[in-house]
């Protein structure tokens, strides 16, 4: 290791900046940091780069935002070369790209890999951070930023008996790089969420039986997937500067926003119409791009809850089937709307089951696979689809110390409280990246990523430049941010809903809201803010 050369002040260091994770922010940030004359480190738990695309390869797993609008934006070079095959590109096309941008901008001599970080301790008399990795090597910098995405630590229930089971046990997020041919398998899916969704219809194709375990359903719309030709990607290419454009004007970084009238605002044909309309659209309009009060106003979302239930039931043959899969007693779009391609038919299938845990709760797994309450599902292969401990969890199974040796993991026991989503008071010089009550964890991520880095690489420059050795968000900062947070998601209808956006889906989490609901361009307003008014809400010695 070498000691840093550009550290401005105080002690010496291995690195200027180290970063915890090798997936898009990542990337990202190693290569601004560097174009700013920094020193890097990059820890990565995967022996390979691009988190999220390199954790999720479970069959069926693909963006539900535009692929053409998912992409860094950052290089014009990268847009011009970069072909995406289909407008919802599958996860090896984007595990390729994130390879390619790693090879193309030379990332990986700052990147090591199979290396997870077991925590990290702030040193306030050197105003330092040493990390420890989880194979015991150190290494110190003057600023520690995490990048570690929102849904990055799986979670499996702690069903009675898990440990008994004698076929093949996996969570989607843990999924081997070898095929698994589910032909001659019987599977036990468990779980029903955006992630189970696409491998349900997928593994559904070609599987000798499946049965689904199903907690809560949900209101899926159609994905409305289809392939770029060489002619269509020449003119995405071109109207890149207008899509980037639609997505820094919109509330959750799409190419398209809310629409400003109400669902009231129309009449009811109308309404319909539009409806309609959007269901045979692609993509997340239809949730993100509806009549803003869909998410507000409980009269209004029913219109759109009612109109998806029809569907449902139109696309399900068998009535009993059809009812389950059926969402009654939560509002439309409270929980994460998961984008489909023919999921409602798999159930068509006769080698496909449901079963509602409601009715049936599960009892514990055996040697031979699931018991309920009402008989046993004897099976060869489970597949845990149960989602994350979303937006802190990646955070809080690190040891990560600030001042006074405080654990992050004590200091967010009742719920996060950060100051801009992006740092903590009583861990200076820490950088969270899409981390909780920041919209990055409620956006088109990328776009939110980008801001989000620039913000963080641009304030390290600004303080070396005028000679700042520490940054820390003052606690009535933060204070009047988690007030902020609470304000915005109030009012909503999403906390009435029990999701991983309120933490409610692990058990013993607190239960709130993790994210920032006040929209993309708010929130990047709130960050230029601040920074323009010379880091207001910080200390700065
Ligand atoms: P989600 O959306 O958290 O879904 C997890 C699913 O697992 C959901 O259907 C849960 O039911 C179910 N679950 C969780 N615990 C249990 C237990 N103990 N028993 C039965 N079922 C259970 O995770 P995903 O991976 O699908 O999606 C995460 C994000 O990735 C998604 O939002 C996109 O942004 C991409 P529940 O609904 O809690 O009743």
């Amino acid at each position: 290791m070498t000691a840093s050369a550009t550290a401005a002040t105080g002690a010496a260091t291995d690195y200027d900046v180290i970063i915890v994770g090798a997936g898009m922010s990542g990337l990202y940030l190693i290569h601004r940091l560097r174009e700013l004359g920094f020193t890097v480190r990059c820890y990565e738990a995967g022996d390979g780069v691009g988190g999220t695309w390199y954790w999720n390869r479970y069959p069926g797993c693909r963006f539900d935002s535009e692929s053409w609008a998912y992409g860094y934006s950052w290089s014009q070079e990268l847009l011009e070369e970069w072909n995406w095959s289909e407008h919802f590109a599958a996860q090896p096309e984007t595990e390729r790209y994130l390879n390619h941008v790693a090879d193309k901008f030379d990332l990986r001599r700052d990147i090591q890999l199979s290396t997870r970080v077991a925590g990290a301790r702030y040193d306030a008399a050197t105003n330092t951070w040493t990390v420890e990795t989880a194979h015991g090597e150190q290494a110190t910098a003057r600023y520690f930023v995490t990048a570690v995405g929102v849904l990055s630590a799986p979670y499996t229930p702690d069903i009675p008996g898990r440990d008994d089971f004698q076929g093949l046990a996996l969570h989607t997020a843990e999924w081997p790089k070898e095929p698994i041919d589910f032909s001659a398998r019987r599977i036990a899916v468990i779980g029903s969420g955006a992630t189970a969704v696409q491998l349900i219809t997928e593994v559904g194709k070609n599987v000798g039986h499946m049965t689904v375990f199903q907690r809560t359903p949900n209101y899926c719309l159609p994905l409305g997937n289809s392939p770029i030709g060489d002619e269509e990607m020449a003119r995405i290419k071109q109207d890149y500067p207008e899509i980037f454009r639609k997505c820094r004007e919109s509330f959750g970084a799409f190419p398209y926003n809310f629409d400003p009238r109400s669902a009231f605002d129309v009449s009811d044909e109308e309404r319909r119409r539009i409806y309609e309309e959007m269901y045979a659209e692609p993509g997340f309009r239809i949730w993100l791009g509806n009549f803003f009060d869909i998410l507000t106003d409980r009269r209004a979302n029913d219109t759109m809850a009612e109109f998806v239930r029809e569907k449902i039931r139109g696309r399900v043959d068998d009535p009993e089937t059809a009812r389950k899969l059926t969402p009654t007693d939560y509002p439309f779009g409270t929980k994460r709307v998961p984008l489909e391609s023919g999921y409602f038919e798999t159930f068509n299938r006769a080698n496909v089951e449901l079963v509602d845990l409601n009715e049936e709760p599960i009892e514990r797994i055996t040697a031979n696979g699931v018991k309920t309450s009402s008989r046993e599902y004897a099976v060869d292969t489970i597949v845990y689809a149960t989602g994350f401990d979303a937006v802190t969890g990646a955070l809080v199974r690190m040891d990560i110390r600030g001042e006074d040796g405080q654990a992050l993991a004590d200091k967010w026991a009742d719920g996060p409280r950060t100051y801009l989503g992006l740092t903590t008071a009583g861990f200076p010089n820490m950088f969270i990246v899409v981390g909780p009550q920041n919209a990055a964890s409620f956006c088109n991520v990328p776009r939110c990523i980008e801001q989000n880095v620039e913000w963080v690489t641009d304030c390290i420059a600004w303080l070396r430049d005028r000679g700042v050795a520490r940054i820390a968000a003052r606690p009535e900062s933060e204070q009047a941010w988690v007030e902020h947070c609470e304000a915005l998601i109030n009012a909503t209808l999403l906390p009435e809903t029990d999701s991983w956006f309120m933490g409610a889906n692990i058990p013993g989490k607190k239960r709130v809201f993790l994210n920032y609901a006040g929209g993309a361009m708010e929130y990047r307003q709130q960050c230029d803010d601040a920074a323009q008014a010379g880091y207001a809400g910080f200390a700065l010695t």
